[in-house]
């Protein structure tokens, strides 16, 4: 008989193909496939990079089936689905992660032996996709973990950066920035549609005309670029769900100018598509400061126009009743770098799809939620009108709208209150721009901060009169992390003897993690416990030596601060306590031998454009090199600070510690989501009460939390008082000591002048108060070393970090958000 022609009603176009079978055979077959077929080589022959990309293809495939499962789904019934939209997606590799979420982990590693390779080999041959700076960007790759585990529907879109963040190497202890080139090697896990591509406009003017006698608007851009989607699979934890994340990558819409090319232009011709193509070229590498440049906005406007237009052309059935867009979708907004979106959903309901304006935003509101992860005035994001204006005109008239109507109903509420219109105004004068943060808590329909803490300041402080005006807007999501990424793959050993007690299912149900609690009274599971830590702290060492040559002593304490250099978190503080045990010894006052021997961990990135937070790095290395030199101690203090840190550096340092530094000044830092991770893993913390700190000291209790300086309120009075950081320096010898030697040029050469920038910026002006926590903080430090002493009680601390912090699960996160904004359910 005649085939069957393929119709789209064809049982085998309606069912996709179904996964290869699961077995060592099957997967040895379909690896030598992929690397004889997709490489073109033989195994004998085939490189690491080869090898690499054929296993990467090869556990692809067992995941595209599911994944097309759940998009046919997706599309047949009605759920609601969640679009998160964000300028960051920290994934760190990918390997391990799909490897364990379909189950094939032992399977892959047999199947590879079998073929002759150590599968430990290929996980090292992968470079992390570094698309974003710190907490915000992994929270994001954490939330689409947890979205798919939990089987919510779902896509993450954002922007593909060909580069990005920087590569950080030292040169004379300083940081330079190499170019991440992360695509050199090829990128096996994504799937690139140049046919799903949108076009994205920019700049020219705005004009109205008569639609048949309806008056409109429209806007006539003058240029525009290609937006190409590359799909990646987003996985569920072993539970058959496969969800999107989306990232866009700018190209020129016409490769070449023919006519210019023709007329001999070459440059020229080439210049528009270097043009185009610099839109999605590198991440900028600021850190809760936004650095307002136009190449930024266009970014934003770039990812967020393209994915609204995704949405709606592509996701969203043809003929859908607008109207009922927020029964189907809620667009989150990860800060205020997508808030672009608001207006250009507005312009595409009003301009495009012909809504009245009214009917748009009753949508637009209910379709948006905003997230605030800050609270530094320098973060929130503001676009002079100018730029704005030049460069999305139909955008700003419609924010204006948005504005005016707002700024009536404010009046309408208070009276004509001049002191509130000026301050709720999302445009603020002199010089006149438009505040983001404004315009989305205006328009979404939930905003929430990242932590309790941050939750209650943002409605205090940052929005007090948008607290005043609409509490119900306000609530609080508290941060979380994936246990699949920062317990079962980065600590493996410690989920194993959880597994023995406890028995699966503890890694999607994470306040399970409570049972441990008992177990910390039990000596035998303390010892095993222990020799995980040990364990991991030998991992460690082979790490770091083989990477950057530095040694961990198994008998030191491991006393570790990782995160981004900015001056609100204060490594100086962790300085100053190391100059001061420094201090203490070489002046004769305290001998080496009563020293808590101590390996001081350090991993951060500075802002290239950020002087003083490069002049701290420049300051640890130092200290570091004169520390660890200095006979006079006897080998007891250790500064290790290995350049470039980054997820992968981060699922080695976390098991192995055993004193996280959370030591921002309070009230400065949002949540913090690296605190989450140390106290997961057994890590105590030493911490002021900020962020997340304080659930975690809640939650853990004082007697497992060292807590040292001021609080929120006492920083404020201090403020208020009027702040001279030179008192705090008189009144502490041991401090004055410690900046003394640093001004002394002892770890500079004898050159005074290098780190004379630091020390005189802490006595004269001092932002983050450092020396005013500084007698609290080496007070807290000598508690740490007096408990460190009794190592079982120590060890049961730690047990109980573990047993108690199974809240912070960005799982726990997800449903939170379900609960208190998306109202979106998970189909199962
Ligand atoms: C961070 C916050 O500093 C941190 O406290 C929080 O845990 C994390 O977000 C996740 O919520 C932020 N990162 C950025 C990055 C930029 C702008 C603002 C923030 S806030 C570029």
């Amino acid at each position: 008989p005649a085939p069957r022609p393929l119709t789209a009603t064809h049982p085998l176009a309606l069912a996709p193909v179904s996964s290869p079978p699961a077995t060592v055979d099957g997967f040895v077959r379909e690896f030598l496939v992929n690397l004889n077929l997709e490489r073109g080589v033989a195994l004998s022959s085939a490189t690491e990079t080869d090898k690499y990309l054929a296993l990467a293809s090869t556990v692809r495939d067992y995941l595209v089936a599911r994944w097309l499962e759940d998009q046919r789904r997706q599309r047949a019934d009605q759920s609601k689905a969640v679009c998160y939209l964000s300028a960051e997606y920290l994934l760190g590799r990918q390997l391990d992660n799909n490897l364990l979420a379909s189950g094939l982990t032992d399977i892959a590693t047999q199947a590879l032996a079998a073929c002759g390779i150590d599968i430990d080999s290929m996980r090292a041959h992968e470079v992390e996709p570094g698309l974003g700076n710190g907490g915000l960007g992994r929270l994001a790759a954490c939330f689409i973990d947890s979205l798919a585990t939990l089987s919510v529907p779902s896509i993450g879109y954002g922007i593909r950066y060909e580069y990005g963040i920087f590569r950080q190497v030292f040169r004379d202890g300083q940081q330079i920035e190499k170019p991440d080139a992360w695509l050199a090697l090829g990128s096996p896990w994504e799937f690139r549609h140049p046919e799903a591509a949108q076009t994205v406009s920019f700049a020219g003017h705005t004009e109205t005309y008569d639609d048949d006698g309806v008056l409109r608007s429209r806007w006539v851009p003058a240029w525009s670029v290609r937006a190409v989607p590359y799909n990646y699979m987003v996985p569920g934890y072993q539970n058959g769900r496969v969800n999107t994340l989306r990232l866009w990558s700018a190209e020129a819409t016409k490769a070449f100018d023919l006519r210019t090319f023709n007329s001999g232009d070459y440059v020229e011709a080439v210049r528009a598509q270097t043009f185009a193509e610099n839109i999605s070229k590198v991440l900028y590498p600021e850190d809760s400061t936004p650095q307002g440049k136009e190449l930024r906005l266009q970014q934003q406007y770039f990812f967020v126009a393209a994915s609204i237009a995704d949405y709606m052309s592509k996701v969203l059935p043809e003929d859908f009743d607008l109207t009922k867009l927020p029964d189907r979708v809620i667009f989150q907004l990860n800060d205020t770098h997508p808030v672009i979106a608001v207006p250009e959903m507005m312009r595409v309901l009003v301009d495009e799809r012909k809504l009245d304006w009214d009917a748009a935003w009753a949508i637009t509101q209910k379709c948006f939620a905003y997230t605030c992860h800050t609270l530094l005035p320098e973060a929130l994001e503001v676009w002079s009108v100018d730029l704005l204006g030049r460069l999305l005109p139909r955008h700003l008239e419609i924010i204006y709208r948005i504005n005016d109507e707002f700024l009536l109903a404010v009046r309408e509420r208070f009276g004509d209150d001049e002191r509130r219109l000026r301050d709720m105004s999302i445009i603020s004068e002199n010089p006149a721009s438009v505040r983001m943060a404004y315009l989305a808590t205006v328009a979404g329909a939930k905003v929430n901060g990242v932590a309790e803490l941050h939750s209650q300041l943002l409605r205090e402080k940052v929005l007090h009169d948008f607290d005043e005006m609409m509490p119900e807007k306000f609530t609080n999501v508290t941060n979380g992390v994936t246990p699949r990424r920062f317990m079962r793959l980065a600590n493996p050993e410690l989920s194993e003897l959880i597994t023995a007690a406890l028995g699966t299912g503890w890694l999607t149900d994470l306040e399970r993690l409570r049972e441990l609690e008992s177990y910390a009274e039990d000596a035998d599971f303390r010892a095993a416990f222990a020799g995980v830590k040990a364990a991991n702290k030998r991992r460690l060492n082979e790490v770091l030596l083989a990477r950057d040559g530095f040694a961990i002593a198994d008998d030191h304490l491991l006393d570790v601060m990782v995160k981004r250099l900015h001056e609100y978190k204060r490594q100086m503080l962790k300085v100053l306590h190391i100059v001061t045990l420094y201090e203490r010894v070489v002046s004769g006052r305290v001998a080496a031998s009563d020293l808590q021997p101590r390996t001081f961990i350090f991993g951060a990135k500075a802002a290239p454009g950020y002087a003083m937070a490069k002049r701290v790095i420049h300051l640890i290395n130092a200290v570091g090199s004169v520390v660890n030199s200095d006979p006079r101690l006897e080998g007891r203090l250790k500064v290790v600070f290995p350049p470039n840190y980054n997820v992968t550096l981060a699922e080695r340092v976390i098991p192995a510690a055993d004193l996280s530094e959370q030591i921002s000044l309070a009230g400065k830092e949002a949540s913090g989501t690296g605190n989450m991770k140390f106290a997961l893993n057994g890590a105590l913390t030493i911490g002021t009460d900020d962020g997340a700190n304080v659930e975690i000291r809640e939650l853990v209790g004082d007697d497992n939390f060292f807590l040292f300086g001021m609080s929120e309120p006492e920083v404020e009075e201090l403020w208020a008082r009027g702040y001279r950081p030179g008192e705090f320096a008189q009144a502490d010898d041991e401090l004055r000591r410690a900046l003394d030697l640093i001004s002394s040029g002892v770890f500079s050469g004898g050159d005074r002048s290098t780190f004379e920038p630091i020390v005189s910026n802490l006595l004269y002006d001092d932002r983050f108060m450092v020396l005013a926590d500084y007698t609290s903080y080496i007070a807290a430090q000598e508690r740490v070393d007096a408990a460190y002493a009794d190592r079982d009680a120590w060890t049961r601390s730690a047990i109980l970090n573990v047993a108690r912090t199974g809240f912070f699960s960005s799982d726990r996160s997800i449903r939170d958000y379900i609960d208190r904004i998306w109202h979106a359910q998970p189909v199962r």
